[in-house]
């Protein structure tokens, strides 16, 4: 109902984090690259086996002069792995705390989302990924969302050698995705899904070139391979943004949608992380993934803000020079100097720069010693924690009632999902 939207408004508008004027408009008007690494996770950046680097590309993007690189920055989805990273990434709106949001509510809802946000100042908008289209939903959420083109399989010339592990690789995905790059008017909002580095971490003999991890578990060692692979991928379509001159209109953000390397791995993530054991804490960290945003106008650097996937639009939004404040909006500009560096995660769990919350332990983010509270603490802590519960249960509010329905945004107006057709028409 409507009128339920009132309390959720309430939350958002208290919450609201005003843009930093040094950051604020800066890539006004620019395209925009959102790259999405399978499975990738923050250990990767940097990381060495044998002495060799595993993704010398993406590293060289990460300390870049003009990439603002992220490093406390966690994944947030739940069981909707993917599409819980993309309904964060384009709505600022959490996953579900059971299935995908964007399976059940992603067709019938009403959404104000990044495509038809940027759709409505002059963008044309795009979704690129190899998969099936209906794979999380995709073709009936991105009609709800705006995107006025989403290449999928059927877009791509398939052979039997172009697919490995979950589907087709990520080299000969970038490379056919440039044609219909190079089509789309500017200014224009791109999204391109990589899906290699997806469990279970297979390639083929003639990519296999960079070695295993040793930890002697079967399912983590071939990872830093496949990761591997994602980079050179990455690193051939930076070269052509760089070549075609793209680079210098566009800002090119790219993020790990969620952890490779799950829980139930312990053994082997103490061995990648040259350490005897890991505790509860060790993994809460272990969920960090990259967040890049690299642009011409942009004074890069690692920032040590604490962030998650729920951030990135209204960080991203403010860079564009758009706008968000009456937006129903879950996360903060990253940017922005009222920032609380809250980062819940879907079962309530949560990290913040001073604590680090796993079930009912809390743990000193700083040293990852495990805290008895005094009665200060305590009360900063439960502070916290009604922070992370209210974020959650308005965000679920907003799905599960779909109430953006009621929300009139000024200037704005809503997805007519019928004028979009994804299939593919024979030229
Ligand atoms: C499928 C791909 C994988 O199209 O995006 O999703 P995941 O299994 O990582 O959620
Ligand atoms: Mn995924």
């Amino acid at each position: 109902k409507a009128k339920d939207l009132k309390g959720v408004e309430k939350f958002v508008k208290q919450n609201y984090a005003s843009p930093n004027v040094s950051y604020y408009g800066k890539e006004k008007g620019k395209n925009v690259f959102i790259i999405h690494l399978e499975s990738f996770q923050q250990f990767l950046i940097d990381y060495k086996v044998n002495g060799k680097e595993v993704t010398p590309n993406i590293n060289k993007f990460y300390h870049d002069q003009h990439t603002l690189s992220f490093d406390n920055f966690y994944h947030q989805v739940a069981q909707g792995k993917t599409s819980d990273a993309e309904m964060m990434l384009e709505n600022s709106l959490y996953g579900l705390p059971q299935g995908s949001a964007m399976v059940t509510y992603g067709g019938q809802n009403t959404y104000q989302a990044a495509p038809s946000i940027l759709d409505q100042k002059g963008y044309t908008t795009a979704a690129f990924h190899g998969d099936v289209p209906t794979f999380w939903n995709r073709n009936n959420a991105y009609k709800s969302w705006g995107y006025d083109y989403f290449f999928s399989e059927a877009y791509y010339k398939n052979k039997p050698n172009y697919n490995i592990g979950y589907g087709m690789k990520d080299k000969i995905f970038f490379k056919q995705s440039i044609p219909y790059i190079q089509q789309l008017p500017q200014p224009f909002y791109a999204k391109l899904i990589t899906l290699t580095n997806h469990y279970p971490y297979e390639l083929d003999k003639q990519n296999t070139d960079f070695p295993a991890t040793t930890t002697g578990d079967n399912t983590v060692d071939p990872y830093v391979q496949t990761a591997h692979y994602l980079d050179q991928a990455f690193g051939e379509f930076e070269a052509y943004l760089q070549k075609s001159g793209l680079a210098k209109n566009s800002v090119v953000v790219l993020y790990g949608d969620h952890y490779g390397i799950s829980n139930n791995h312990r053994p082997a993530i103490a061995k990648l992380l040259n350490k005897k054991s890991v505790d509860k804490y060790d993994l809460a960290q272990f969920q960090k993934v990259p967040f890049m945003i690299n642009g011409a106008n942009i004074q890069g650097g690692i920032d040590h803000t604490y962030g998650g996937e729920i951030d990135v639009l209204p960080t991203l939004l403010h860079l564009l020079g758009v706008n968000n404040q009456n937006m129903i909006q879950f996360g903060q500009d990253l940017m922005s100097k009222d920032n609380n560096q809250i980062v819940p995660f879907r079962n309530g769990d949560f990290v913040s720069p001073k604590y680090t919350k796993v079930g009912s332990t809390v743990y000193d983010t700083k040293t990852g010693s495990e805290l008895k509270l005094n009665a200060e603490q305590k009360q900063e802590v439960a502070k916290i924690q009604t922070y992370v519960n209210d974020s959650l249960s308005n965000s679920d509010k907003v799905v599960y009632g779909d109430l953006l329905r009621f929300h009139k945004l000024p200037g704005y107006h809503d997805v007519n999902k019928k004028s979009f057709n994804y299939n593919k028409r024979d030229a």
